[in-house]
């Protein structure tokens, strides 16, 4: 049972873990629309797969997959990973699914967010979303956590915390009209105070290049612990990308957290720059009305920040033979305690996010005392 909240998170004692904090399992979706994924979803099942073997390792994994493709994904993943039939728009469990929240006593509670597929009717990436934005609140239906409904528009992959008061985001997406309109930032940082339980917010500015997720954070940078960050970066002043992480890594060294610290950067290389390959547009169905043309030579928004820290390992996206060993072994030394698995997910860049997109994490907390009844 999910009881829907009309209070708030922080109101009621609740915050959001950090990523890094210990996790009692781990959700995803199963990719499926042809639009999308190429060849029918073939290859990103495969990957999709893969990561959800690799995190299930450590944790329990469930997969909510159509009625349509429910045998599919059953034969094709493994046997430790839980299938449940979960309707949805597409695969974007970070974005679509709950951000679960704690309090002191181990009580889980989810914040389902405003969803809009990216931008909405006129900007997003595809319509309807209907059955995305109902995912949050079929996963906290399963989980059997209560919902805090939040009257604004928000990703998962939009926003990564600390666990101890810190916010990151960026103004690319956060501050885009396409999101909430009649928010301004002081505002945006009140409301995030309130359903996550943070109290300091890290601006940066612009997300990684063509990130058709108007710059999630997420795919830019993220905490490894904290007062630590990973932040994707380039040394090739010709690539746009250079003054964009420039300016990530100018604003984080002047930051301090919400306990005061200063920031430690760990710079992250840049893979490619990486492009889509015409007979990667071919594999395609042609997007409905609403949905997002994807053309042969389209910058890919291709990198290594956006890997899912499990509670025993670190899974990494591999997406380019000329630096996936650097970036593994950069994570590796980030993570001494987690072993880090690369899965290739080029088929998940593709589809226009990657491992951290397609995952969401469900902290661990002490179960709730059931209330005896009857005699
Ligand atoms: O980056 C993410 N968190 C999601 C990417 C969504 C892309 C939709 N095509």
């Amino acid at each position: 049972m999910s009881r829907l909240l009309t209070t708030t998170p922080a109101g009621d004692g609740f915050r959001m873990p950090a990523e890094f904090e210990p996790h009692a399992g781990c959700w995803m979706l199963w990719p499926e629309r042809p639009d999308n994924w190429r060849l029918g979803a073939k290859p990103a099942q495969q990957a999709f797969a893969a990561v959800a073997a690799a995190i299930a390792t450590g944790e329990p994994v469930t997969v909510g997959v159509s009625g349509r493709q429910f045998v599919n994904a059953r034969a094709m993943l493994p046997e430790t990973v839980r299938v449940v039939e979960l309707s949805s728009d597409d695969a974007w469990m970070r974005d679509v699914g709950p951000t679960f929240v704690v309090d002191r006593r181990g009580e889980r509670r989810g914040v389902d967010w405003g969803f809009n597929a990216w931008g909405g009717i006129a900007g997003g990436l595809y319509f309807p979303w209907d059955q995305d934005a109902l995912v949050a609140r079929k996963v906290l239906e399963v989980e059997g956590c209560d919902r805090y409904r939040a009257p604004f528009v928000l990703e998962g992959g939009a926003i990564h915390v600390d666990g101890q008061g810190t916010l990151l985001t960026t103004e690319e997406c956060l501050l885009n009209p396409n999101r909430n309109p009649q928010l301004d930032r002081g505002q945006l940082e009140i409301l995030l105070h309130e359903y996550l339980g943070v109290t300091h917010v890290i601006w940066l500015g612009k997300g990684v290049v063509d990130d058709e997720t108007d710059g999630h954070i997420d795919n830019l940078c993220c905490f490894v612990r904290p007062g630590e960050v990973a932040l994707t970066w380039t040394d090739d002043k010709r690539d746009p990308q250079y003054r964009i992480s420039l300016d990530a890594y100018e604003r984080l060294m002047e930051a301090r957290d919400a306990r005061g610290r200063r920031l430690k950067v760990h710079k992250l290389p840049q893979p490619g720059p990486l492009h889509r390959t015409p007979e990667e547009v071919a594999g395609l169905d042609v997007a409905g009305e609403g949905g997002h043309a994807r053309a042969a030579g389209d910058r890919l928004a291709a990198s290594y920040v956006n890997f899912y820290i499990g509670n025993s390992v670190v899974v990494m996206p591999l997406l380019d033979p000329k630096t996936d060993r650097l970036a593994a072994r950069r994570l590796q030394r980030i993570f001494p305690e987690r072993r880090v698995i690369g899965v290739p997910s080029r088929e998940i860049l593709l589809g226009g996010g990657n491992i951290h997109c397609i995952t969401q994490q469900v902290p661990a907390a002490r179960p709730r005392r059931r209330k005896e009844t009857g005699p």
